[in-house]
């Protein structure tokens, strides 16, 4: 029978071509933990842009590499230049899990050596950009959604294209690559999610191949 009230998702949908939701792919709280622990050496900041503009989310990284940027260029560090110490190791349950999503996408061979972590408050977005400060376009990037829901946009190959649009929960995940790996994307202003007004931040983390 055909339910129409029915809010489940499918495991596994291709939102846009080479682009993969994993919905509830992860149980966050275990994740929530290890951040909890990275922070506490590398806090969340914001960093300046060679724009000019600070970074409206605030970051850390994990990993052999971080992604940095400051008024000069983006770039990525094996130095947290916050501390002047190397980012705290990629725990082995991330890098299970961002191995474990790319292959349920069908990327094989993942080997994320950066991990980058975004805290977006409400009223935060994220603009349209592409991922491309790795040298490695042939890996995917694996994003991991925690907390508070957000919208994610997937623009194409262009800064303005027509946006696709997605509502990531708490536990999904997204992978993307090949024909999608430098398409723009961005996450529209976080709102109170109204059922669940005491969730006030969304964490995101997202691994790549940098190097
Ligand atoms: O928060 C997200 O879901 C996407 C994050 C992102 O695109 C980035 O950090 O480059
Ligand atoms: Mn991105």
């Amino acid at each position: 029978m055909l339910d129409l009230f029915s809010n489940s998702r499918p495991d596994k949908q291709e939102i846009y071509p080479d682009l993969f939701v994993l919905a509830n792919f992860v149980k966050t709280a275990p994740l929530l933990k290890e951040v909890e622990q990275i922070i506490e050496v590398s806090p969340f900041r914001k960093m300046m842009t060679p724009n000019g503009h600070y970074t409206g989310v605030a970051l850390t990284n994990c990993g052999e590499y971080g992604w940095t940027s400051d008024r000069k260029e983006y770039r990525y560090s094996k130095i947290d230049p916050l501390n002047g110490r190397p980012w705290q190791s990629m725990p082995d349950r991330f890098k299970a899990l961002a191995i474990e999503a790319a292959l349920a996408a069908g990327f094989e061979n993942f080997e994320p050596d950066a991990c980058l972590i975004n805290q977006y408050l409400i009223g935060t977005k994220l603009g349209s950009h592409q991922d491309k400060n790795e040298k490695d376009f042939s890996q995917p990037i694996v994003s991991v959604s925690i907390g508070l829901s957000a919208v994610f946009q997937i623009f194409g190959n262009q800064r303005a294209g027509k946006a696709v649009n997605y509502r990531l929960q708490d536990g999904d995940v997204v992978v993307w690559g090949k024909s999608a790996r430098l398409n723009y994307h961005g996450i529209r202003t976080l709102t109170v999610d109204k059922l669940n007004p005491t969730c006030q931040q969304r964490i995101n983390i997202t691994f790549r191949k940098s190097h």
